[in-house]
């Protein structure tokens, strides 16, 4: 599973660089379980909405 920091991580490799604050409200809306993690299926589908390709996961 992905951290909020790890997330930080992954958004700044591939060139959009967020504030504490937008990471916080990314994580909310991405985070749906509310666990605090990203799971390979919440990060399917930050996957989506950043690309607006599913995520093949084979
Ligand atoms: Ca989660």
């Amino acid at each position: 599973m992905i951290s909020i920091y790890e997330l930080s991580n992954v958004l700044k490799a591939i060139g959009s660089a967020y504030t504490t604050r937008e990471l916080e409200c990314v994580m909310d809306e991405v985070d749906t379980n509310k666990d605090g993690f990203i799971n390979l299926q919440e990060f399917a589908e930050l996957y989506l909405s950043f690309f607006s390709v599913p995520l093949t996961l084979s």
